[in-house]
Formats: C-alpha cells, structure tokens, sequence
C-alpha cells in the first residue's frame, strides 16, 4: 500500500480525513513533507486528549493544604550544601533547561534564550546560564552535561547561537540539544487545523513534553551512561536562577524516607493575585504529595485565604525550578501507566481551510492547544522536598514586554540582589526611599554565584546614585 493510502486510512480511523482535502494540488516534494508531518502526530491520542481535558475543571481541591516548606537556615544549608557539593564534584549532576516555549508575550523574534537579560551589559539569558556552568565547573574541577531542549521550530536558531558564540567558552559536546514533540492544534470538534496549505497547525508540547522528549531522543540513556543521577531543571526565562544549587541538591537528596525523586523551590506570592503556580500538599493513601495548582485553576476563596499569622495560605510560588532524579525521569518515560495529564487552551490560531484556499486571522480565540506541564509530576514522586528562597535571590523572570515579569522588572530585582551582595562585603549602595536599590548594578557569574564569592574580591567602595556598575 502506498504512503497517501496509508495515510488516509489512517486519518479516516482517527477521524481527520478533512487534512486531505485538496492535497492532490501540492507538488511531489510538498506532498512527501506533509504526509511525513501527519504520519509523525500522535493522532490516535487525540481523542482522549480532548476527552481528558473537557473534564479537567471537575478537579476537587477541597482536601488541598498548604506544603510542608523548608527553610534555609545556617546550619542546614551548610549540610545540604555539603551532600549537594559532593554529587556535583563527582559529576552526578547535570542542567536542563526546557527553551522550547513560544515566548509570544515578550515579542522577541529569536528564542527566548536570545534575549539581552543583564542590567548593564544586555547579557542573552543562555549566556547568563553558561557562565554559571562555566563558574560551577571551575570550582569543582569537573564537566556539567547541559541539556537544552528546544522546539521544532526554534532548534536550528538555538543551536546556531550557541555555535556563533562558541559554546560561551564551555566544551562543545557537554550541550546536548533535544527538541521537543508538537501536538495539532483542533477546533472545538477536535479536528486538527491547517496553518497553510501542506501544513498542520502545531504547537510544542508543553514543559511537560521534556520526559517524551528526553526519552526519545536517547537523552535520558546517555545520562544513564554517564553516570548522572540528578538533573538540576529550569526555565529559560529566569536571569537569577541558580543553575547548580549545592543547597537545593544536597536538600533534595536529603529527603525524608528516601532520596527526593523530584523536588522544588518557591518564594512567598507576591500577593494573591500574581499569575503563578502554587505548590500545595494533598493527602493520597501512599502518604502525602506535592502537587502545583497553576493560579487559573486556583478559586479566588482559595487564593486570598490567610493563615493563622496572616500569610497566604496557599502561598508558596513555583518558581518553575525543580531537581529531578534520573530514575524518576526514567520511571515516567517507560511506564505505560504513568502519563503525564494534558492541559488545553483556547487560543487563537492563524488557519488555512483548503476547500476555499481561505487563510484566516482570528480575532477571538478559535483553537485549542494542548500541552504538558512538568509540574504535573510532582505527585507521581514518592519523595520531595519544597525549599523556600526569597524572590531577590532567585527569581525575576522576564516573561511580558511590560509591567510585571518584565525585562524593566527583573532589571530591577537584578539590581536589588547584587546591590544586597556588594553591601554584604561593605560596599555602599543608594537606596531609594522604598529600599530598592537606585543604581544599575551587575554581576556576571565568573565573578560571583552567590554573595560569599564577593568576600576575596575586596570590591571596597561606594557606588554612586544612577551609577552603571558592573563586575
Ligand atoms: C510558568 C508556570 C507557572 C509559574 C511560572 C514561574 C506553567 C503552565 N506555569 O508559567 O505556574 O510557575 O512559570 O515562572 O508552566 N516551554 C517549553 N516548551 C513548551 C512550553 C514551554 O520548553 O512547549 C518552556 C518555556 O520555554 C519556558 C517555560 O517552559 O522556559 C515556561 O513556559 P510558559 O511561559 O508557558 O509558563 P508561564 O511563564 O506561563
């Protein structure tokens, strides 16, 4: 049977046979290219997947209770910091970034790693995230495998950028770059759109989509070889995340009963309305687990509750950082039973209808597109453990053009954290009437991971209000 044959029986069973009407216009090349792309959806899935989401909303969280968080002090840090340094020296330890998001809020045309994230010297993210590597590795005298994964449509420009700017001064082969899946976008009667004519309408798979990925792209097999256990896991949007944390590793192998199979950090919500997840505890009969609420499924009740000493109850942000055993990946990626839930969204989504040759512009949403989240795997984990950072510290995405989660915010709490780390060591810094810090200020990576690395550099002086100062 030929491959067009194959391809519309198939589609007939999965109920898209619509995809192919008007193929026979496109040329022989055009037409290999897109029975190719049809043949590699997961069309069979959909049909669930559209039936797993619709009951989604059902969802009961009345038996949902705040987390159990640990908190950094003196003496626990140095001991998780110790077990955590210990893995990192023998190269246990790898990065992961999940870089295949869309970034459509930002409107930056390169992929978010791209894009100039540094207060003084515009620093592109990915570079931010190598120097720490690269800083990380001189410490320990050892190698750290980063792992990147991309998207279709962005891993070509991502690999290129890493390359024009010669792997940021690390070896070459410890970036291995994996692009992720992509799911049809479907109407509301869950047949799959076109994006042109030859072309279906996609979207990457959602964070979620990296234990697909990693496991099919022979990722998760080379950690096995090399002898890597954890993976240190964060988002590419983050300019302040620490992208080896000795505390947090150590913290997560530490965990109670067991070494943590996929563990978090969060920082207090800014207020009940701020657009994050929220890490909570819910009771199952193996015990208790973590899970997030992502905030639009979170009720308003639920939200503004406070506890007893006033504090948000469901407080804790998910910063979107996680470690994650390589066995837990491993046990997600093999087991047919576990799978991560798919999430919809009703968006708008440019479309082609090739009965008419029509090309349409939504100006209302007209599509869903489905995804995975990574957090989603939280309560599947037997053990973890939630350590709570400050937002200064660790946290000032840039994720909108303006207003919040923005570049001119995260410069801000950019400014604010180095600023503390200079005043840690005696330097003088402005500060404006409400506390924030009223100079740019900028610390690369190989001249400091975190505010101890400042003490033996002696940068005694004062900085002036308004100063650019960068180290
Ligand atoms: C995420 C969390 C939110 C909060 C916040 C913290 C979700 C759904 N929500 O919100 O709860 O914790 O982060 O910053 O995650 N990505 C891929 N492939 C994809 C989709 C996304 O790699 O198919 C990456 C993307 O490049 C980015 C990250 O995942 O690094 C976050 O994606 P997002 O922008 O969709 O999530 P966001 O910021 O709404």
């Amino acid at each position: 049977m030929d491959r067009m044959q194959q391809t519309k029986e198939r589609l007939d069973r999965a109920g898209q046979a619509h995809l192919l009407v008007g193929a026979e216009k496109l040329g022989a090349p055009e037409l290999v290219r897109f029975l190719n792309e049809i043949n590699s959806l997961p069309l069979e899935d959909l049909a669930g997947m559209l039936a797993q989401t619709s009951s989604q909303k059902s969802r009961d969280l009345s038996a949902l209770a705040p987390p159990n968080i640990i908190h950094h002090n003196a003496a626990n840090s140095q001991e998780f910091r110790e077990v955590g340094e210990e893995l990192i020296r023998r190269a246990k330890v790898a990065a992961f970034t999940v870089a295949g998001g869309q970034g459509t809020r930002l409107g930056w045309r390169g992929p978010k790693g791209t894009y100039p994230a540094t207060v003084v010297t515009g620093k592109p993210l990915f570079r931010v995230f190598a120097e720490q590597l690269l800083a990380t590795e001189r410490r320990y005298s050892v190698r750290i495998p980063w792992f990147i994964m991309t998207s279709p449509q962005n891993d070509a420009d991502t690999q290129a950028f890493f390359a024009d700017n010669n792997y940021f001064g690390r070896h070459k082969q410890e970036h291995i770059f994996i692009p992720q899946g992509v799911v049809p976008c479907t109407d509301a009667d869950g047949r799959i759109l076109l994006s042109d004519a030859g072309h279906v309408a996609t979207n990457p798979d959602g964070h979620g989509g990296a234990i697909r990925a990693l496991h099919q792209t022979g990722a998760l097999k080379e950690m096995v070889a090399r002898g890597i256990t954890q993976l240190s896991y964060f988002q590419v949007d983050n300019p302040l995340v620490r992208v080896i944390d000795p505390v947090f590793i150590g913290a997560h192998v530490s965990a109670k009963g067991s070494s943590g199979e996929m563990s978090s950090k969060c920082v207090p919500k800014r207020n009940a309305a701020e657009k994050v997840g929220v890490l909570c505890n819910f009771p199952t009969p193996k015990g208790d687990r973590t899970t997030v609420i992502e905030y639009s499924d979170l009720p308003a009740a639920m939200a503004q509750q406070r506890d007893a000493g006033g504090e948000l109850a469901f407080g804790a942000a998910n910063i979107a950082v996680h470690v994650i055993s390589v066995e837990f990946a491993q046990r997600l990626a093999l087991s047919a039973e576990i799978k991560l839930p798919w999430h919809r969204a009703h968006k708008k989504v440019p479309c082609f209808d090739p009965a008419t040759g029509a090309h349409t512009q939504p100006d209302k949403p007209n599509a869903f597109k489905f995804e995975c989240f990574i957090f989603d795997a939280l309560p599947l984990a037997q053990s973890s453990v939630t350590l709570q950072t400050t937002r200064m510290e660790e946290f000032a995405p840039i994720k909108n053009a303006e207003g919040e989660d923005s570049p001119a915010s995260s410069h801000r709490i950019q400014s604010d954290r180095n600023g503390a780390w200079l005043e840690s060591v005696g330097v003088i810094i402005p500060r404006r009437t409400d506390g924030s810090v009223d100079a740019k200020i900028e610390i690369g990576p190989l001249a400091a991971l975190e505010a101890n690395d400042l003490r033996n550099r002696n940068p005694a002086r004062s900085i002036r209000r308004g100063e650019e100062f960068v180290m």
